[in-house]
């Protein structure tokens, strides 16, 4: 039996309630069997049977370790891309003005549904790869881009596939209520019918980790809504929304009454909102790269949701439309930059609250017990992951033990 222990380090480990900011152990060491953390703490009280045992030890030369980033929230498979989009924004056409002109969402769909199996794959592997570089070692995908049966289960298999191909682990989410279909134009109603049909074929083939809808104006009503999590209820799967990005329509209330597991973007969240979130336990996860990137001026209520005692997570959106993003350290700047965030609320929420985001119990964070997933940063305290503009200081990562 392999007993690995990472010294001559510090260790974020972002436990909750630790004494010190980030959970932070200085000239630590990082205890490591069978993929899981059995011990960390200061270097030198490492209990002498452990360190008896010891079969590996990896001195870093003074390395910062985190756990391994989380990205709770991306699209990041699609097919085709937007810029044309961003050159009419540029000329002063609002995001809703090109969705309700049948750009937006709709044109990636048309794109993702003329790709094939292995055209999409291989566009995604290359966003993939950059979220990868900078530390990510769970990753959330969402469907929503195909919106028809075989698109739908196109766009999964292919996420699906990514997490066996890649080092790191894939949870989907099936976003079939993201945008109307062109076929079902005038016929929103009928279309949700769809969605409520496809889920659980999806779910039958092992495609479904979670489901999750666009509540919002210029997408689905809370009616619609809720029959989708209805749906996902039927079958114990767990929910989050896209809700009050654009405007409020009270769609985390919604969701809190599903016992969300997140509701996302959150710029219009109502004071109700936020307390029906709290009561319900849902993460808030706040998405800078799209409001960076739509110029959105109404912030997230950040405040509101500290006052709440609602966790925050932070998400790069990954997506062509909205946030053609593959950086979380990028965003962990901006949550702080943008939304005010501390550093340590944003490193929080690209780990241990993006964890949560995803109904993961078992990392996150680094503590006994937990998957032995992190990474080695070339920094000297953890602000400066957040401080840093367009820099990459990873300089390994570790999952489930194992250097990859
Ligand atoms: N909100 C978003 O920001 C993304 N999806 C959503 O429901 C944007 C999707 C896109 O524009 O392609
Ligand atoms: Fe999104």
């Amino acid at each position: 039996m392999t007993l690995q222990v990472w010294t001559h380090c510090d260790i974020a480990t972002l436990q909750a309630g630790h004494a010190a900011p980030y959970g932070l152990i200085k000239d630590a060491a990082l205890a490591v069997e069978a993929g899981q953390i059995t011990w960390a703490g200061t270097r030198n009280e490492l209990p002498a049977d452990l360190a008896a045992r010891v079969t590996h030890e990896h001195d870093t030369g003074g390395a910062l370790i985190t756990p391994g980033l989380i990205d709770c929230h991306t699209h990041l498979v699609y097919g085709g891309d937007r810029a044309h989009e961003f050159e009419l924004r540029l000329q002063g056409a609002s995001y809703e003005d090109i969705a309700r002109a049948g750009g937006g969402i709709a044109s990636t769909v048309k794109a993702t549904r003329a790709a094939s199996e292995a055209e999409l794959s291989a566009q995604s592997l290359k966003r993939l790869r950059a979220l990868l570089a900078e530390g990510v070692t769970t990753l959330e995908i969402k469907s929503g881009y195909g919106l028809a049966l075989e698109h739908e289960r196109k766009a999964l298999r292919v996420a699906r596939e990514l997490g066996r191909i890649q080092p790191v682990e894939v949870r989907t989410t099936f976003l079939g209520a993201h945008a109307l279909p062109p076929e079902y134009t005038g016929r929103q109603d009928a279309y949700v019918d769809e969605v409520v049909r496809m889920l659980p074929l999806l779910h039958a083939e092992g495609l479904v980790d979670a489901v999750d809808a666009f509540c919002e104006r210029i997408a689905f009503s809370t009616a619609q809504t809720e029959r989708v999590f209805q749906a996902a209820q039927a079958l114990g799967l767990r929910v989050k929304l896209h809700a009050e990005q654009l405007s409020d329509s009270s769609g985390a209330q919604l969701a809190a009454r599903y016992g969300a597991l997140s509701c996302d973007h959150l710029e219009w969240l109502s004071e109700e909102g936020a307390a029906a979130m709290a009561k319900a336990g849902s993460v808030a996860v706040l998405l800078p790269g799209a409001f960076y990137f739509l110029r959105e001026t109404k912030l997230p209520p950040v405040a509101l949701l500290r006052q709440h005692g609602v966790v925050m997570a932070i998400s790069t959106d990954c997506n062509p439309g909205s946030s053609p993003c593959t950086s979380l350290l990028l965003m962990l700047n901006m949550a702080c930059t943008l939304f005010r965030l501390t550093p340590e609320e944003a490193l929080a929420g690209v780990t241990r609250h993006a964890a949560k985001a995803l109904g993961l119990s078992d990392r996150g964070v680094l503590a006994p017990g937990m998957r032995a997933d992190f990474v080695l940063w070339d920094v000297g305290h953890p602000a400066q992951l957040a401080c840093a503009i367009g820099a990459n200081p990873r300089l390994q990562t570790v999952i489930e033990g194992e250097l990859v």
